[in-house]
């Protein structure tokens, strides 16, 4: 069969990114978009997803936005119903929403513990056990979780998002595991260490960990948004159909590297 770039169109496809309405989830919703996705977003409360709709009004999107946490099953539940109704069936959900908590753990609350784990691991699980039944009926579909180098590192002040980010791997082999007979591909982008208000407190003038990140990325340099835009529209389109519970780490080289010599 003759190669067609058209297998990385997803022209008609219904895209659902978590918590787009900046930063990573955003970057991927318009690189989706200009793909040809019709793009579907939430956040928790009315003034963030109103945030949202002037983003992508100004990006010259027509995007939907929806009010729900991913940690309330009921609420989840409810708007993926209204979603299919209102929008389509979702064949892409891309799991983007996700917090981080930067404390030593020993001075770390269970309940904060627990938060992360609640917003970043059982977040995914609740939103693809919703999307996975229209995506059976429809014969396919594409799960993308947003993983993270803490998928595979560790480091000081991060315990309960690398619990959460490493379990978010395995739960992607696992949807893969369950779910590949039914033409439904579940795969991860793990960023490297990327510039979004998530990573601002990093990235402060002066800051030592701005140094530290830069000497160990052999790219020399903090990734943006758009380093990650190709990767989400492979992982979402047809010429992906074959790759399934991988990991795909966009990180400038990060976990290749053993790092700078003293
Ligand atoms: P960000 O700038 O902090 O954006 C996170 C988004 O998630 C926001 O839109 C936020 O909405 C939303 N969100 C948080 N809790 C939510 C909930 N319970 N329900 C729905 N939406 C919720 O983060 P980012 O840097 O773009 O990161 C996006 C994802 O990539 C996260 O999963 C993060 O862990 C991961 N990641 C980031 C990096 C990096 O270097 N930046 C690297 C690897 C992985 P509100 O602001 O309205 O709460
Ligand atoms: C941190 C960072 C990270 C990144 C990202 C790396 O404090 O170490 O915030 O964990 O945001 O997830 O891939």
């Amino acid at each position: 069969m003759t190669f067609s770039m058209d297998s990385f169109r997803l022209d008609g496809k219904v895209a659902l990114v978590t918590g787009g309405i900046y930063g990573i989830g955003f970057g991927i919703a318009q690189a989706l978009s200009e793909a040809g996705a019709t793009i579907v977003y939430n956040s928790v409360t009315e003034a963030s997803v109103a945030e949202g709709a002037e983003n992508y009004k100004n990006a010259g999107i027509d995007a939907k936005g929806y009010v729900f946490d991913v940690t309330d099953e009921e609420a989840v539940i409810k708007a993926v119903k209204q979603i299919e109704e209102e929008v389509g069936t979702i064949d892409i959900l891309v799991n983007n929403a996700g917090i981080i908590k930067r404390t030593p753990m020993l001075e770390m609350s269970v309940e904060d513990f627990r938060q992360v784990i609640d917003i970043d691991l059982n977040g995914p699980f609740i939103m693809s056990k919703a999307v996975l039944p229209g995506m059976i009926e429809k014969g396919s579909g594409k799960i993308i979780n947003i993983c993270s180098m803490m998928s595979e590192l560790g480091r000081e002040t991060v315990s309960a998002y690398a619990a959460a980010k490493g379990g978010l791997k395995m739960l992607t082999k696992n949807i893969c595991s369950e779910f590949g007979e039914h033409n439904i591909q579940c795969n991860g982008i793990g960023p490297g260490y990327i510039a979004t208000p998530q990573t601002a407190p990093l990235r402060e003038e002066g800051h030592p960990f701005n140094d530290f990140i830069i000497a160990k990325t052999p790219a020399a340099r903090w990734g943006t948004v758009e380093d990650l835009q190709g990767s989400a529209v492979f992982l979402s389109s047809q010429a992906s159909d074959f790759v399934n519970g991988h990991i795909l780490y966009v990180d400038g080289g990060i976990l290749a590297y053993i790092g700078k010599q003293p």
